[in-house]
């Protein structure tokens, strides 16, 4: 426990005893996000109220997460969490993650604590590709390599939905309760796309068992909100210096959270609503207006940020110029498309996002956001063009920023250097980017990724538009060119 014996300056640790924990819940995809979000909501339960069988156990279904199992392990599970704020860092370490487990280590453990009957909550953040939705057809990609061998062999699962399956399987034999499956990924009606997904899984390896899931799990839509940078060395050594804290493995993270849960657990649930979540019958509003607005122009302003040379997203919301798009974007071509959303003043609430991406001590990276675009702009910018133009609303905004991520694609930026690119589909997404020239019909004609926003010739014509632009002459004129033409 180096490091953790005497934290100077008076920061928050956890005020309870933690050998007298439980686990209640496991949450499979443990990195920066459900350290500063599940996570810290359950570690204010702790601190507030009596409830003590709601410990988070760590699991790891990747060869990466070896890392963070080692980083957790060697610290007791404790962790620092910095909330930086445009003044001040403040840290608190944060107790509610009690044991991790990696599932190439030791499988059978993992299907053992999935399957006992302390567990009653699964909770997920495997990210927005995790979930093999086929983005053509919305059902469950079932022809995934990894999926085929976990169908062949059930009883020895490697992906998530292999793991959840058999364990289920066995609570079922053994007369267990089932748990609630919990989504905290960023997309539109987590719950139900979970629910789909895991039964058309279970669908095809056990029908009966898929019967039994349908009417036993419970699978809650939830918003979940927090930007959480990725750590650096820089974190680290300022926990050291700052904190007088040797941690492995920080969280650094913004001031505000923000979870709205849906109520529907069915083995019982922490008083997450005592802590700051807001417990609702109907996430929907919730979920599109965070999703649309927040990650729909982290997008934005990310591709176009970094074809005009930015590195920090802070940097991009000081430029007035991509202030103004972002702003417009969002009034203009987002609006539009929610529905109201109860007790919600989204001025105010767009206010506050403009406010919250212009942190400048938070240092969120342009490059985070610009990973993965296949799996993110299918849930967080082609829907609302889609709607935007079955109601014959503008989309110029919209079509720059699809515009930017397949200029991005290309895999040159303005001065000639490589970009780097990380999604699971790079390869062939810079192969289509690049046989298709000044054009983004090669790359529309991906259905997994475009769907049917990729037959729409009018939204086509204008992302066309917009990509021969930024080749002609480049991202900050190509912007101001927007600014200044679309009225
Ligand atoms: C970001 C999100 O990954 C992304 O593209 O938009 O990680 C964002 O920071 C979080 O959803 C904020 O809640």
């Amino acid at each position: 426990m180096a490091g953790w014996q005497a934290p100077s300056k008076g920061l928050r640790t956890p005020s309870y005893d933690r050998s007298s924990l439980t686990e209640g819940i496991v949450h499979i995809g443990v990195g920066g996000f459900h350290r500063a979000h599940e996570a810290v909501y359950t570690d204010d339960v702790f601190s507030t109220t009596d409830e003590k069988n709601w410990a988070i156990c760590g699991v790891g279904l990747l060869p990466h997460d070896q890392r963070m199992k080692e980083a957790l392990e060697s610290q007791d599970y404790l962790y620092t969490l910095v909330e930086k704020s445009a003044g001040k860092n403040e840290a608190r370490v944060v107790g509610s993650i009690t044991s991790f487990l990696l599932a190439l280590e030791n499988p059978e453990k993992v299907l053992a604590k999935l399957s006992s009957s302390e567990i009653r909550i699964v909770s997920l953040t495997i990210t927005e590709g995790g979930y093999c939705l086929n983005q053509s057809t919305g059902e469950f990609d079932g022809a995934n390599a990894d999926v085929q061998v976990d169908l062949a062999n059930p009883h020895t699962p490697r992906t998530v939905f292999g793991y959840v399956t058999e364990a289920l399987r066995r609570r079922r034999d053994a007369g267990t309760p089932a748990f609630t499956l919990l989504s905290c990924d960023n997309i539109q009606h987590n719950g139900d796309v979970a629910r789909k997904m895991f039964l058309s899984f279970a669908e095809l390896c056990n029908p009966g068992l898929a019967e039994w899931i349908s009417q036993n799990v419970a699978f809650p839509n939830c918003m979940v909100d927090r930007i959480t940078p990725a750590t650096t060395d820089a974190d680290r050594e300022m926990v050291r210096t700052e904190f007088g804290i040797d941690d492995a493995w920080p969280v650094v993270c913004e001031p505000f959270r923000q979870w709205v849960v849906e109520d529907n657990f069915c083995n019982g649930r922490p008083s997450w609503e005592r802590v700051g979540a807001q417990m609702t019958h109907n996430v929907h509003p919730y979920e599109a207006m965070k999703i649309r607005l927040l990650n729909g122009s982290h997008s934005a302003m990310a591709y176009l940020g970094y074809l005009a040379g930015f590195t920090y997203i802070h940097e991009v919301m000081a430029d007035m110029e991509f202030q103004t798009y972002i702003q417009r974007l969002m009034d203009e071509e987002v609006t539009p498309i929610l529905m109201p959303v109860p007790g919600v003043d989204l001025e105010q609430y767009k206010a506050t996002l403009i406010e919250r991406f212009a942190n400048p001590n938070i240092g969120d990276q342009v490059a985070r956001i610009c990973m993965d675009g296949s799996n993110k702009l299918p849930k967080f910018i082609f829907p609302t063009a889609e709607e935007q133009l079955a109601r014959a609303g503008q989309t110029h905004f919209l079509a720059l920023a699809v515009a930017s991520w397949c200029r991005f694609l290309n895999g040159t930026d303005e001065k000639g250097y490589e970009i780097s690119l990380d999604d699971p589909r790079a390869e062939t997404l810079r192969g289509a980017a690049i046989a298709g020239g000044h054009k983004a019909d090669k790359l529309f004609a991906m259905e997994e990724v475009f769907g049917s926003l990729g037959t729409s010739k009018e939204f086509i014509n204008q992302v066309n538009k917009a990509l021969q632009s930024l080749y002609d002459m480049g991202a900050r004129k190509t912007l101001r060119r927007y600014l200044a033409s679309v009225s």
